[in-house]
């Protein structure tokens, strides 16, 4: 203390400011790549992370602060212990077991809602204020287990979702147009999954609709077979987890957008995981992505989609997998 004193003579206080704190809980690859995405992006500056393996945490922690003099004004803590989480603006959730080769994300069901239990109340009772953002997989039963689990309303749950297929969806068809993702719009809904929906008939560059040109886009009978471009996205998890074993920068950057909107009030628009009930003529409370406004209370609004009927019939499918698969589970 004694060259601290003789270097510093103290005028006042520091004031603590209010943070914009994100915890994520899972630092594997998935945690690892939301975290160092939001801090890279100044999007937070305040960051906790939650793990139950020790070590592993510190580690992590202390490689993450060593970078201090790159990021701005970080803060970056870590603890198995989730009272380090409390006052959280947002918790992403990426604990969990992910699939094997060949595995599909809906194999991992059970195991993975185990572990919301016995995360999911921690987490809320510490910062009952917080927006829960469900990235574990399969997303979207799991959002609708840490939904019932947390007792919060539901613009305040919702799950990462489409909003990473859409992203390779846009990517993709960038590749084949020449022109970059942020210009080529298009969604793709439903389930994060081997049965997501790809909104054919809204796909546009500056407002020019592809099906206008190409009334087949997207269909069986297109002669350049836009189709296997949703074909890639559905595949895209597969063969990236076959090549190196895991996924992690694409949902890592798509997560933290998320929070982005999130924390900075933006009400941008984006395919995420909520409960569909009563939307679309579904009955049950399964959880789907569809395009939904963000900002600090969550899930603002969601858009109404104008679908086709083969689009219809192709979320009321997806919803009724889910329903079956919410049906088995022991929450
Ligand atoms: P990983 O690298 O094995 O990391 C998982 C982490 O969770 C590990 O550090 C574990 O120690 C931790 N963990 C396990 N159980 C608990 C618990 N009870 N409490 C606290 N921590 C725990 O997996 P990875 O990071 O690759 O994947 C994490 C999850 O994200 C998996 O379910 C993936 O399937 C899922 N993904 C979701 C995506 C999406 O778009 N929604 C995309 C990619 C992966």
């Amino acid at each position: 203390e004694a060259t601290k004193d003789a270097l510093l003579t103290k005028i006042a206080d520091k004031i603590p400011v209010s943070s914009d704190r994100v915890t994520v809980v899972g630092s594997g690859q998935v945690g690892m790549a939301v975290a160092f995405s939001l801090l890279t992006q100044n999007i937070s500056n305040d960051i906790v992370l939650i793990d139950m393996v020790e070590d592993k945490i510190k580690g992590e922690m202390l490689d993450l602060q060593h970078g201090s003099l790159f990021l701005r004004n970080a803060n970056i803590t870590a603890s198995t212990d989730y009272a380090a989480s409390a006052g959280s603006k947002i918790v992403v959730v990426t604990a969990g077991a992910r699939q094997n080769e060949g595995e599909s994300r809906l194999d991992l069901v059970q195991r993975n809602t185990d572990i919301m239990k016995s995360i999911i109340p921690q987490l809320v009772q510490n910062s009952p204020n917080c927006i829960l953002i469900i990235v574990s997989n399969p997303c979207d039963v799991l959002t609708y287990v840490a939904w019932k689990l947390s007792g919060l309303p539901k613009n305040r749950v919702f799950g990462s979702g489409t909003n990473l297929d859409t992203s390779r969806f846009r990517f993709l068809l960038s590749q084949k147009l020449g022109v970059s993702p942020n210009s080529v719009h298009g969604w793709v809904v439903g389930e994060h999954g081997d049965t997501s929906v790809p909104i054919w008939s809204g796909v546009n560059v500056a407002g020019v609709r592809l099906r206008e040109i190409n009334p087949n886009v997207g269909t069986d009978s297109d002669p350049e077979n836009y189709k296997q471009l949703h074909k890639d996205v559905i595949n895209s998890a597969y063969e990236v987890i076959r090549l190196k074993g895991y996924t992690n920068w694409a949902v890592g950057l798509s997560v933290s957008s998320l929070c982005q909107s999130v924390l900075k009030n933006t009400n941008n628009v984006h395919a995420v995981s909520t409960s569909l009930k009563g939307y679309l003529g579904i009955e049950h409370d399964v959880f789907l992505s569809v395009p939904c406004s963000l900002g600090l209370g969550g899930i603002n609004n969601v858009i109404q989609l104008i679908l086709s009927e083969e689009e219809l019939d192709q979320m009321r499918k997806s919803a009724k997998t889910m329903a079956d698969v919410q049906d088995g589970l022991r929450l």
